[in-house]
């Protein structure tokens, strides 16, 4: 009983590590929620985020699909924001600045072909990003390919990348739907050398539809976006939990997808993820997410008895 109070009164770790980066607190932002423009980065980085996760470079400066690109409700998002950003050098120029905060400061990076992939690593790799999360799974551009789907093309982008950097390497893709494509790229993913996964971006081609108007929600591409929020923390929960099986808890995972509490943070790192982000339940509610979360997280481990969150990662329970 004693010993029990004891516990309850220590304060856990949440120390948890990408790569070779350490986070102090594993709950970031899902890349381009709050990470677009240097006010919104000064924000994110006062915040009790994590890590800083830039929203998504292109070589030059976009202002995305026309509006409305974004319908969210109780259960889910939708959005087909079409890559709006400042441009690569934009966030180069500010990523040494920000080191001030003291957060790992992830680049992601989203090319329309393989060259500009390469053009677009080239430039972050001389800055100080902490780590580069190569986009290969943006849905919204209509004519760009969504490399994550070949497996090939992943490879020859990647392992290029790898042989010329010794920062913290990942990729972040969608959901595949049939289980041979998980094994194939898992294992792809081990032998290439990648250092994290981030699972999963937004679920490709969906749309909303109001009966009262008799309008699908998004302007662009003809209403079909791709589906976040809520309704996608069990697809999320399904493919960690499968990345995690086929290697053996090697590849680091951030976990994506319905993140709203602390419980779920602690259920995607049972199933494998070491760290977490959070999109839509930030645009929802804020910054303030990431201290409600914190404090829901500590008391989740409090109660358990549980001294460093790390401990628990991947260790969900099967039946027998
Ligand atoms: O900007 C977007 O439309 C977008 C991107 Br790049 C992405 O990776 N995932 C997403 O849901 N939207």
């Amino acid at each position: 009983m004693i010993t029990s109070k004891i516990l309850h009164t220590i304060k856990p770790s949440l120390e948890t590590s990408i790569g070779n980066i350490t986070f102090s607190f594993p709950v970031c932002n899902g890349s381009g929620v709050w990470s677009s423009s240097r006010d919104e980065l000064i924000k994110l980085g006062s915040s009790d985020a994590g890590a800083f996760v830039y929203k998504s470079m292109t070589i030059h400066e976009r202002s995305g699909n026309p509006g409305p690109r974004m319908f969210m409700n109780d259960f889910l998002s939708l959005n087909s924001m079409g890559l709006p950003n400042k441009g690569v050098k934009y966030y180069c120029d500010i990523v040494n600045e920000f080191r001030k905060y003291n957060k790992p400061q992830i680049a992601s990076i989203a090319g329309c072909s393989e060259e500009e992939y390469f053009t677009l690593f080239h430039k972050i790799n001389s800055y100080p990003f902490d780590a580069i999360e190569v986009n290969l799974s943006c849905p919204n551009i209509v004519g760009k390919r969504v490399f994550a789907y070949d497996l090939d093309a992943c490879s020859r982008i990647l392992s290029k990348m790898r042989s010329e950097t010794t920062k913290s390497l990942g990729v972040k893709l969608p959901p595949y739907v049939q289980r041979h494509e998980i094994e194939k790229m898992a294992k792809q993913l081990m032998v290439l050398g990648i250092d994290f996964v981030t699972l999963i971006n937004c679920y490709p081609l969906g749309a909303v539809i109001n009966a009262d108007t008799e309008l699908v929600s998004l302007k662009p591409n003809n209403g079909i976006g791709g589906l976040g929020g809520n309704a996608l923390k069990p697809i999320a929960l399904g493919q960690i939990l499968l990345y995690n099986q086929y290697t053996g808890g090697k590849l680091n995972i951030i976990g994506l997808g319905g993140v709203e509490t602390g419980r779920d943070v602690y259920e995607f790192m049972l199933a494998g993820a070491s760290a977490v982000g959070i999109a839509t339940t930030l645009l929802h509610e804020g910054l303030s997410a990431f201290t409600r979360i914190k404090r829901e997280l500590i008391t989740i481990l409090k109660n358990k008895h549980i001294s460093r969150l790390k401990d628990k990662i991947g260790t969900v329970r099967y039946w027998n």
